[in-house]
């Protein structure tokens, strides 16, 4: 069977003009939900039972006189969970599994005050209520008698009941072609999606007053602040391969999180809507330009900023959990406790990692692996793709350029580095394939809608996907990496997961059709979004089985979803190599940040085309100061190793990977912190600067942990960069060059190919090695120095936490027991007369002094 190429247009519309990927107005459901019918529901308060697990309601929708069934959880850990159903659905509606950790401790309520109107409940402190309203049904939650958020504000709740197909009893099941089988049919290009339940759509919405930013909502190539959507598209969550992605495009890509968080000043609260369906997202912020736009100008009283979020989803039921934080901090512990901390990464994974689609056969691969040694710059991992295996069957080599692959990975080991190979989750159709046949009969691939293996086009030709919804199929996926399975595979190999939205070369869209039918007879349409989030976890199992459950596995996902944080990694997929995709990488990996996608990258040096040398180097300086630091490029593009450019871009790019190596007993610290607290390593500056209005729509610049502002170049040729110093009182110290900075304004500073503003907070402890060694084993060795920098009553006593590597499993919450913690409280203070203040902060040293790792 011949081997497929990928179809490379996307955004470029085809032959005959159409586009490969849908925009809102080609999706059924969304035409309907946004035009719907705006039914009222009334809250029927007389039904209202307390019990251990929250309050519950019946809802009746007059018009149909469907009721549903409304559950208000208030968990101990300030958030409140909204879950509707259909009282009597015809069958169960899909409810996500496996993606919530645990069930939060519910609240004990009890009843405030009551009237025919509306019913207020509080629980414990009574700080916070819930006030739920008879008609029309709305849902306010308070804080101290103020609504901080209402569900439903503007009555766009709509779940559209299950129903028998048109002519089920009457005219068989064969569809008719009448008005109503269109509900059960819909046709995009040639493809045409069998709706075995039909309708099923949810629709909701939720107002946040006060609120006039939020963010989230990965994963999409735009800003950091999500926009106002009324001037275009919905935000789309739904998985799918766009190769060279648009910019600036609220389409969907790779991966999605359900989770919207919103900041003002006082308050940060979050939103998640937890399914897994074709997800749209409308966000509408007011006032808003679109008011201030009118002529002649309205003069307009003062209001209150609120932002309305109207949520649609294909199928499922309504839940959605708000966050109430109040702090930023609070709430990415409120989100982690939910779905799951930040897994601890082994020290290699945050050094960096040279791939290439592909290297081409062993020699090459340690001709690469002697090029970094040869030219003194840091490297773990050496990866390789596709075209490493017998005609693209995963777990296998291709004999020929590969013929030693374990004495491969034992030279690499014996420098104590590693290789990580790909493993897609699509599977050959070959009858003589033992791993075929073993997945075929242990009926382990997803099926069509007439009860066949469901089979696509992707690399290897004609190819069956894994059903990773099945929980034997992930222990039977996680078999396959067993080093007696695995041959060739040694414990120094790790592993890469791609094409997992998934991508599949013939399907709508490149994916797989939305009938397709899974374990337990879900269809695709209903865990589309889970897909590669299950891959994910199997390939994870896999290792830690391999290594008996002793060792820290290492996997990068292209494809994810709420909870794979608790995986490993992510990268933004096929990018480009042009300043524009430099500059989005950072919003990007804010955004997934923002969502709990903590560790996350964007290929370095852009994947597809070839970097001009400046961007190049430009890319490795924002990239080694990202979590995931990956070079990688496509097969097309000319080879990019950093010594292929002359002797000054060499010592640029050797520069930065051996700063981040010297960075990464900080780096480690802070993925820590992300796996024990929930904070990101990479911060939006209001993170850190909750009060500060100037730094709500910064997306160029970022915190790494809570000491090191970032601002990494990201434009040709300049020579000077604007950095916004956040906090007025807060000193700033460049990490260069020691000159210190009052904070609360925004300098402009000169800089060279070689300058990467990057600066140190007053009051702030960093830890670095003192030298990069040649790979994390080696760095180990090496003292540390620690830098303590004074704030500006130069008086500063901070507590520094590092942690200290080890390669075992760390399972929360006793996540210090297997990874050690050193802690230790550094003062310093130097006493200053008023006077001399500002010249003492700008020729400040930075106090350093030099432990070790041990
Ligand atoms: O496996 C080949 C590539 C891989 O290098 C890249 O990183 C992925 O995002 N893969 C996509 C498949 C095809 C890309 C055109």
């Amino acid at each position: 069977m011949a081997e497929a190429s990928q179809p490379i247009v996307s955004v470029i519309p085809d032959d005959e003009g159409k586009e490969k990927f849908k925009k809102s107005d080609h999706v059924a459901f969304y035409r309907r939900q946004m035009e719907g019918p705006n039914f009222q529901h009334r809250a029927l308060l007389d039904t209202m039972v307390l019990t251990e697990k929250g309050a519950r309601f019946k809802l009746l929708e007059p018009d149909t006189q469907t009721t549903l069934l409304l559950s208000v959880s208030p968990c101990k850990n300030d958030t409140v969970r909204i879950l509707i159903d259909e009282l009597q659905p015809i069958k169960a509606r899909y409810r996500v599994p496996d993606v919530i950790t645990e069930e939060p401790h519910v609240e004990q309520l009890r009843v405030e005050r009551q009237s025919k109107d509306s019913v207020t409940l509080s629980w414990s402190s009574g700080r916070h209520q819930v006030c739920v309203w008879h008609f029309p049904f709305r849902l306010e939650i308070l804080c101290e008698d103020k609504a901080m958020v209402t569900f439903n504000a503007k009555g766009k709740l709509w779940l559209e009941a299950l129903q028998d197909p048109p002519g089920a009893t009457s005219r068989g099941s064969e569809l008719q072609e009448d008005h109503t089988s269109v509900l059960w049919k819909e046709t995009f290009r040639q493809f045409v999606d069998i709706q075995a339940n039909g309708p099923s759509s949810i629709g909701a919405d939720l107002c946040l007053h006060g609120f006039s930013h939020v963010y989230g909502l990965p994963e999409h190539a735009d800003g950091l602040q999500l926009r106002d959507t009324r001037d275009g598209e919905p935000y789309r969550l739904y998985n799918l391969d766009v190769f060279a992605y648009d910019l600036y495009s609220r389409l969907g890509l790779y991966g999605s999180v359900p989770l919207l968080v919103a900041h003002k000043p006082d308050r940060t609260l979050g939103v998640f809507w937890l399914n897994a369906s074709e997800t749209f997202v409308n966000v509408h912020y007011s006032p808003s330009d679109h008011q201030d736009g009118q002529t002649p100008p309205v003069k307009r009283r003062r209001v209150e900023p609120q932002t309305d979020v109207h949520w649609l989803s294909e199928s499922g039921v309504i839940d959605c959990v708000v966050l109430l934080g109040p702090s930023p901090q609070q709430l990415f512990t409120q989100y982690a406790q939910l779905t799951g901390y930040q897994a601890l990464p082994p020290l290699f994974a945050l050094g960096y990692h040279q791939c290439r689609w592909n290297y081409d056969d062993e020699a090459d691969v340690k001709a690469v692996d002697a090029g970094f040694d040869r030219h003194g710059i840091p490297y773990d991992v050496i990866w390789l793709d596709i075209e490493h295996t017998d005609g693209k069957r995963y777990f296998t080599w291709d004999s020929a350029l590969f013929p030693e692959p374990a004495g491969l990975q034992r030279h690499l080991e014996k420098k104590k580095r590693k290789l990580v190979v790909i493993s897609d989750p699509h599977i050959k159709v070959d009858p003589d394939w033992l791993l075929y046949c073993e997945a075929r009969d242990g009926r382990h691939f997803v099926k069509n809608r007439q009860g066949q293996i469901y089979q696509g086009s992707c690399w290897p030709g004609e190819s069956s996907y894994l059903d990773f919804s099945s929980s034997d199929t992930r222990a039977w996926y996680s078999r396959c990496f067993g080093l007696d399975k695995y041959k060739g595979s040694t414990p120094s190999l790790f592993v890469w997961n791609d094409m997992n939205e998934p991508s599949v070369f013939d399907g709508p869209e490149q994916t797989m059709p939305k009938d397709a039918v899974h374990y337990g007879g879900w269809e695709h349409r209903e865990l589309h979004n889970l897909y590669g989030f299950y891959q994910h976890m199997a390939t994870v199992e896999g290792l830690i089985t391999r290594s008996g459950g002793l060792e820290r596995p290492f996997v990068l996902s292209r494809s994810f979803f709420a909870g794979s944080q608790r995986l490993g990694a992510i990268w933004t997929g096929d990018n480009v190599a042009s300043w524009e995709y430099l500059r989005i990488s950072i919003p990007m990996l804010l955004s997934l940040s923002v969502a709990g996608i903590v560790f996350c990258g964007a290929d370095v040096g852009g994947f597809v085309q070839d970097p001009e040398p400046e961007l190049l180097v430009r890319w490795y300086q924002a990239g080694a100061l990202q979590p995931f630091f990956r070079g990688h490029s496509a097969k097309e593009t000319k080879r990019r190793e950093p010594w292929l450019f002359g002797e000054e871009v060499t010592a640029a790019i050797r520069t930065v990977i051996q700063q981040r190596y010297c960075l990464l007993p900080y780096w480690y610290t802070v993925f820590h912190q992300a796996h024990t607290s929930g904070l990101p390593p990479l911060r939006p500056l209001w993170v850190e600067f909750p009060r500060e209005q100037s730094t709500l729509t910064v997306d160029n610049q970022y915190m790494i942990g809570g000491a090191l502002l970032a601002c990494p170049v990201t434009e040709a040729g300049v020579e000077e960069v604007k950095v916004l110093m956040p906090g007025s009182g807060e000193v700033w110290y460049d990490v260069h060059s020691a000159k210190a900075y009052n904070g609360g304004r925004t300098l402009s500073l000169p800089v060279t190919l070689d300058t990467v503003p990057v600066f140190q907070r007053g009051g702030s402890v960093v830890c670095r090695s003192a030298g990069s060694g040649s790979c994390t084993a080696e760095l180990q060795q090496l003292p540390l120095s620690i830098t303590v920098a004074l704030n500006s009553q130069l008086t500063g006593s901070c507590t520094w936490t590092t942690a200290i590597p080890s390669a075992t499993v760390t399972t929360r919450p006793s996540a210090c027991a297997g990874s050690p913690c050193c802690q230790a409280v550094c003062s310093a203070v130097l006493p200053v007369k008023e006077e001399e203040e500002e010249e003492r902060l700008t020729a400040l040293p930075l106090y350093s002094q030099s432990p070790s790792w041990e």
